[in-house]
């Protein structure tokens, strides 16, 4: 009961937090139920950083530590970076602004990042780019942190982040921050350079996973093409998913994403608990076709053995025309039972068998879930620290003043990502067929437990 009540609290929270943003027609109203209208203009300390910062890229972190007697859940986190950002949480890739957009640090983004119960650590690449050098540069950032008791709290970009112009080597987690100094206070939000400038997109209200369906038991669903109905243009989709235990999404057999790496710890948060959001996934106009690979881990007792497995997913499919329809899991989903991404890709449909429903969105032992995890879209991100090209110089004032550029974001290829797939785990596909999303294969598995999910 209280558990039931505390995810309900949880998810009506959240939800509301889109609402907000949804709703906050006035600029000033937004900016301040983000938290950014408090946040400070930070950056690496220089002379004068309302003026003059050199152009490069410089690592910024901020690690939130969980007051004693709480338990953080997840977190709402704002941020923009004059010119543009990367962020990670705990090591994992949670969103970046696009560079290539001018003036793309006036719209400051929202993510939402599942969190570590104790510590979590938030990493920023920020980049001053720009002809003119020096040139301003900052970050704003307000982290809103949900805890289990349903209470939050905001904290703000200011001096208590460090920031270093060398980028370590094992950045986003870096384990020695002896490089880094305190940052250093610009300005406060809504004066400076930056002035009154800032804005918060309105937040699109994203599809729910009510009515579709837990499809069971492959480790490996592969939905096949949705057409778009006559007469209309497919742009893009938002797409809700999660599976027990883990994914990876392709769209057109692009990579498109999986959820944060799951420890498979026994009694711990595991990844599928978040839905994943992907946003403004690009679709064709006419046909698409969407991937789950989804993965199940072997029960955590000591025998291993079977445990729950399945997948249930929601795609929003926005048109040319501002209409969008949305695709839910259910049983017309092909499955099939396939080790390889590119052998599951190119079987013929008559391999495939029908998907098998568990029952709808909200059954045990899965649940309503804990909340929404923008997912991560490794395709428009550095896919790791290798990515990160040293400043060849350490003095902090001089590095921070060459271009530490970063080599095009490196697509995580399919299977790489998520380990011991091979291990302990069964294997099959899903297709949706006639603009339905398809389903894995019933192995009949056992539900034992929550806590061998
Ligand atoms: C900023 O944008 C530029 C241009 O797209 C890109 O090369 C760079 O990697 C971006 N920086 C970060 C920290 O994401
Ligand atoms: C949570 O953070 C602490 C401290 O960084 C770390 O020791 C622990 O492994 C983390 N747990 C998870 C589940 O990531
Ligand atoms: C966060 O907590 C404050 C009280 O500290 C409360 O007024 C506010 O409604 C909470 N925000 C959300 C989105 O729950
Ligand atoms: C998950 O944990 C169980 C129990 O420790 C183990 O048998 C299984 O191999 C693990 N699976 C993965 C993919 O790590
Ligand atoms: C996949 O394998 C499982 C276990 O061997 C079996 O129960 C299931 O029917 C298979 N599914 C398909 C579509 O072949
Ligand atoms: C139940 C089961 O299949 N367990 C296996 C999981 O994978 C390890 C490593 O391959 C095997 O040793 C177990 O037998």
């Amino acid at each position: 009961m209280l558990a039931a009540c505390r995810l309900l609290c949880l998810l009506t929270l959240f939800f509301s937090v889109l609402a907000q943003h949804a709703l906050s027609l006035e600029r000033r109203d937004a900016l301040s139920d983000s938290g950014l209208s408090s946040a400070s203009w930070i950056w690496l300390p220089e002379p004068d950083l309302l003026t003059t910062a050199p152009t490069g890229t410089v690592a910024l972190v901020k690690t939130l530590t969980t007051p004693t007697g709480k338990s953080a859940y997840f977190a709402s986190i704002a941020m923009t970076v004059d010119n543009n950002f990367t962020l990670w949480v705990n090591g994992q890739p949670v969103g970046a602004s696009d560079g290539t957009v001018a003036n793309v640090w006036e719209t400051a983004q929202v993510f939402t990042a599942a969190l570590n119960s104790t510590a979590n650590v938030f990493s920023v690449l920020g980049s001053n780019t720009g002809t003119v050098t020096p040139n301003p540069a900052g970050l704003l950032a307000a982290i809103r942190v949900f805890f289990t008791d349903s209470t939050n709290e905001t904290v703000f970009s200011d001096n208590t982040w460090v920031v270093s112009g060398t980028i370590p080597s094992d950045f986003p987690l870096s384990a020695d921050l002896s490089s880094f100094v305190q940052a250093e206070v610009a300005t406060t939000e809504g004066s400076g350079p930056w002035g009154t400038s800032l804005t918060l997109p309105a937040s699109a209200t994203p599809p729910t996973l009510t009515g579709s369906a837990w499809i069971c038991c492959g480790e490996r669903w592969i939905p096949e093409t949705v057409t778009s109905p006559s007469g209309k243009t497919a742009t893009s989709a938002t797409i809700l998913v999660t599976a027990d235990n883990t994914f990876q999404l392709f769209v057109n057999g692009q990579y498109i994403g999986s959820p944060p790496y799951d420890n498979n710890e026994s009694g711990t948060t595991g990844s599928w608990e978040f839905a994943q959001l992907f946003t403004d996934v690009a679709l064709t106009p006419t046909s698409n076709v969407f991937t789950i690979f989804a993965t199940n881990f072997a029960a955590q007792t000591t025998t291993g053995g079977p445990s729950s497995a399945g997948m249930v997913a929601a795609l929003q499919i926005t048109f040319s025309d501002g209409s969008s329809e949305v695709v839910r899991t259910d049983t017309t989903w092909l499955a099939g039972n396939y080790s390889s991404v590119s052998t599951f890709l190119s079987a013929p449909d008559g391999a495939l068998a029908p998907a098998i429903s568990s029952g709808l969105f909200g059954i045990a032992p899965w649940g309503t879930l804990l909340a929404n995890s923008n997912a991560l879209n490794n395709l428009k991100l550095p896919a790791n620290n290798a990515a990160v090209v040293e400043p060849t110089t350490t003095s902090t004032k001089a590095s921070s003043s060459t271009s530490n550029a970063l080599i095009a974001p490196t697509t995580i290829l399919p299977n790489d990502p998520i380990p011991s797939t091979t291990t302990n785990v069964t294997t099959g596909g899903a297709r949706a067929r006639n603009g339905h999303i398809p389903l894995a294969l019933v192995l009949g598995l056992p539900i034992i437990s929550l806590t061998v999910l």
